[in-house]
């Protein structure tokens, strides 16, 4: 039988095995009828297929997928719902239409000819559907859906209309992956659209390409988990190939996710915070494959991830002790910051002709007054590391009891180590883990890519119902107060959330 993640996506002609029965069942029905009923006024025709994709929290393994490295999230109830109408090749107006259920975004219009770059500078939300179908930026070796198609040798035929309604209710700027819900439901709508499916893993690998043309440079985890979760539990997920694992978690442990208020807008501050993390990373890479030996042209054009040379550090350290690549970090990359100059002087080339082929680096070096080699690779070793603990722990022989406190303690640590060494975090953030701790979580950290956003909290399921009310009260009544949020709206920002199941696409 083939794995899970081999299949296509599945096709249901009813809601229920997704959204069960109950509460949520009524609401996702309240939600497919209004996109139904919308689409009509919009469009002056029904949609012929549907696709939702899930938002998502990472549990542990923050800032180390694009790094090459496992990370273990898993997929939430709130999702983004695609509805797609394609034009028969005889309408004349070939034109993609991009309208939302949610007024505040303004319908967006596109030339249907996918032979097209996305235009980065004028940033629309409606990029973000079509990053998911253009052939894409001209630097980029990585295509859109189109692309995709027409190298698995399907018949695509000249370019149609497509009509677009969307759905979301994963909150945006939270760190809980609305865009990957998007890009993902996005993707996947045109390929029902165009009749085509092809393996999840394909699919996860695909939209993840394609959401970097948006401008992040991001690792892989939001699109794996939202394409390739299964209801019930969390997933590990490999790169290199992609590849997902089931973890089970203990039954006696919840994970609440609470939002800080601050909005982190990551294509806003790509430059400097996302970026140029990615960068830090790759120059810290570099740096250490040359004092292990390597030669500096060697380094240059083949490293591009720590964990391509965590071998080499690995070997280092072994010499000396427990084979820890964060041993070889201390030893040769320094704690002050580095001047771009001191870093060209030992690799032997100018920064900007190590990235010269990805705008998006170049923008933060311009931007960059420095970069922080240790603290970078320090946090990402070590967080990889935290992941495969909290794996191991899951699947361990200690008492319930002690497996989540175990648990606990590796969400703080990693959120010691994003808000100090990767220096992710905010204010805000530090405000909401500290209250989440003060109120009896066994563990509180920062979720997705931080500087905002949401943190996720280990809670022992007998105290979640207070845990939530006390967090009402301490974090979000002043908020409340003072006008920043309403009232009636606090169930968006905290919730206790199950494992939930990943992308589906709906005909009926
Ligand atoms: P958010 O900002 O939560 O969507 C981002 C990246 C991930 C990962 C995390 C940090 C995108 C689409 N996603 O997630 O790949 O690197 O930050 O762990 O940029
Ligand atoms: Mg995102």
């Amino acid at each position: 039988m083939a794995k899970h993640e081999e299949l296509p996506i599945p096709v249901f002609s009813s809601l229920e095995p997704v959204y069960g029965e109950g509460s949520q069942a009524e609401e996702a029905e309240l939600r497919f009828n209004n996109l139904k009923t919308k689409f009509v006024q919009v469009f002056g025709h029904p949609p012929h297929v549907f696709a939702r994709a899930p938002g998502r929290v990472n549990l542990i393994g923050e800032h180390i997928d694009y790094e090459g490295y496992s990370v273990l999230p898993m997929a939430i109830r709130q999702d983004t719902i695609v509805a797609i109408r394609r034009h028969h090749e005889g309408e004349t107006e070939k034109v993609l239409r991009i309208a939302n259920v949610d007024e505040k975004y303004a319908m967006c219009s596109y030339p249907a000819d996918p032979d097209q770059e996305i235009n980065l500078k004028d940033h629309k939300w409606g990029h973000y559907f079509i990053c998911g179908f253009y052939k894409a930026s001209v630097f980029s070796r990585y295509k859109g859906y189109y692309e995709y198609a027409k190298l698995k040798g399907v018949d695509i035929g000249s370019p149609v209309g497509l009509d677009v309604l969307v759905d979301g209710t994963v909150p945006t700027g939270s760190g809980l992956s609305s865009s990957a819900a998007f890009v993902c439901a996005s993707t996947i709508a045109v390929m029902a659209a165009f009749k085509v499916n092809f393996p999840k893993t394909e699919i996860a690998q695909l939209t993840c390409e394609c959401e970097r043309h948006i401008g992040t440079q991001s690792g892989g985890m939001d699109q794996a988990i939202s394409v390739m979760a299964k209801s019930g539990f969390a997933e590990l997920i490999d790169f290199n190939p992609i590849c997902a694992t089931d973890v089970q978690l203990p039954a006696g442990g919840t994970f609440v996710i609470s939002h800080s208020l601050a909005e982190s807008q990551k294509a806003v501050t790509a430059a400097t915070n996302y970026n140029n993390r990615v960068v830090e990373c790759r120059l810290a890479a570099i740096l250490l494959g040359i004092k292990l030996g390597m030669k500096p042209e060697d380094a240059i054009s083949n490293v591009k991830t720590l964990s391509d040379v965590e071998g080499l550090c690995i070997s280092f350290a072994s010499n000396r002790g427990p084979s820890d690549p964060v041993l070889a970090v201390k030893e040769f990359l320094k704690e002050e910051p580095y001047m771009a100059e001191e870093i060209e002087i030992v690799i032997g080339e100018k920064l900007p002709s190590v990235f010269g082929d990805s705008p998006t680096s170049l923008d933060v070096l311009k931007a960059a007054k420095h970069f922080k080699l240790h603290q970078r690779a320090s946090h990402v070793y070590s967080e990889a590391k935290r992941v495969h603990a909290f794996k191991d722990t899951v699947a361990s022989e200690l008492s319930e009891e002690d497996k989540l406190k175990k648990l606990g303690d590796l969400m703080n640590e990693s959120h010691y180590s994003c808000s100090v060494l990767y220096e992710c975090s905010c204010p805000e953030l530090e405000e909401l883990v500290n209250t989440c701790r003060e109120l009896g979580a066994l563990g509180a950290r920062l979720t997705g890519a931080g500087w905002g956003g949401c943190a996720v909290s280990l809670v022992k399921e007998s105290i979640v119902p207070q845990f939530i009310l006390n967090l009402k009260e301490r974090f979000y009544q002043s908020r409340i107060d003072k006008g920043i949020i309403n009232k009636n709206d606090l169930g968006l920002y905290v919730f206790a959330s199950k494992p939930s199941s990943g992308a589906a696409i709906f005909k009926f």
